[in-house]
């Protein structure tokens, strides 16, 4: 069984590389094998404890790829990270790639489906024993913003991970193995963003781990737009994704999801260092 990384100093930090022509914010500049692998050391370096490899975009509006072409274009970078002793994660909801790239050596599956779109995934990550991080999702991108409708998106997401989560223990995935992520921007609008990140002690309380993922989302990009109206560009995001990250690890969450690992690194510190330095005085 592989464990759920930890560390004692800080929140964790997953550095992410998505391997997609068309992924909304890195899209396209990792083409090669070769720049791709780089990149991965270069964000492990900066202190990322694992790597989240995906190779299908799953943008708003994205087209889906075959199983096969997301296995072509991950596996070669799955298989020079793990010779790299590399700590990795798949960013799939199929368990077919799944499959192949925990035999290859990858340690967790990130599943955006929680399950719910391959229902093979459980038995793959039974049969590996593996982390299974489980994100709230209600249905494939390319319709997903019609599915942003919520009584009370705080409860309702609560509600929709926990069915996840019982899915999973049901198929025999130990719950020590499960990670939960709120899923921004999946059947999300910007204010449900914002809601989900103001109430993360309601998932935190849960006692799951909980991973949240808001780098250089386009809320952010709303919400830094210029006079006119116009999002700030996707690299210009960073400030506002380093602030959430410390809100994240003052929140108690187990890890963030980044594209820049440095300054979300440098913030799950900062944050640690005031809590420890909180404890002194209790
Ligand atoms: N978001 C994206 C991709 N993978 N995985 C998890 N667990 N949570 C997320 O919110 C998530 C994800 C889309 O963002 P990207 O295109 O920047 O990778």
């Amino acid at each position: 069984m592989t464990a759920i990384p930890t560390r004692p100093d800080r929140i964790c930090v997953l550095g992410v590389l998505n391997v997609t022509p068309d992924s909304f914010s890195d899209g396209g500049r990792y083409s090669s094998v070769d720049d791709a692998i780089d990149r991965a050391l270069a964000m492990r370096a900066e202190g990322a404890d694992l790597i989240d490899v995906g190779g299908e975009s799953t943008r708003p509006g994205a087209q889906r790829v075959p199983a096969a072409e997301e296995l072509r274009r991950i596996m070669p970078v799955v298989e020079g990270l793990v010779d790299a002793h590399v700590p990795l994660s798949v960013d799939t909801y199929r368990a077919e790639v799944a499959a192949a790239a925990l035999a290859a050596g990858v340690h967790v599956v990130n599943d955006v489906s929680g399950g719910l779109a391959d229902p093979d995934m459980a038995a793959v990550v039974r049969e590996f024993g593996c982390p299974w991080i489980l994100m709230h999702w209600r249905g494939h991108s390319e319709h997903m913003s019609d599915l942003a409708r919520y009584d009370d998106v705080v409860k309702d997401v609560r509600t929709e991970l926990l069915a996840r989560v019982d899915a999973a223990i049901a198929a025999n995935v130990p719950a020590s193995q499960l990670v939960i992520d709120p899923g921004l921007g999946f059947a999300k609008t910007g204010s449900h963003n914002w809601a989900l990140l103001a109430a993360l002690d309601t998932l935190v309380e849960i006692g799951l781990p909980v991973l949240v993922a808001a780098s250089r989302k386009s809320f952010l990009g709303r919400l830094l737009a210029a006079p006119d109206g116009t999002p700030r560009p996707v690299d210009e995001r960073e400030d506002a994704t380093t602030a959430i990250t410390a809100h994240c690890a003052e929140a108690g969450v187990w890890g963030v999801r980044v594209h820049d690992v440095r300054p979300s690194v440098d913030a799950a510190l900062a944050v640690a260092a005031i809590r420890a330095g909180r404890g002194q005085r209790e």
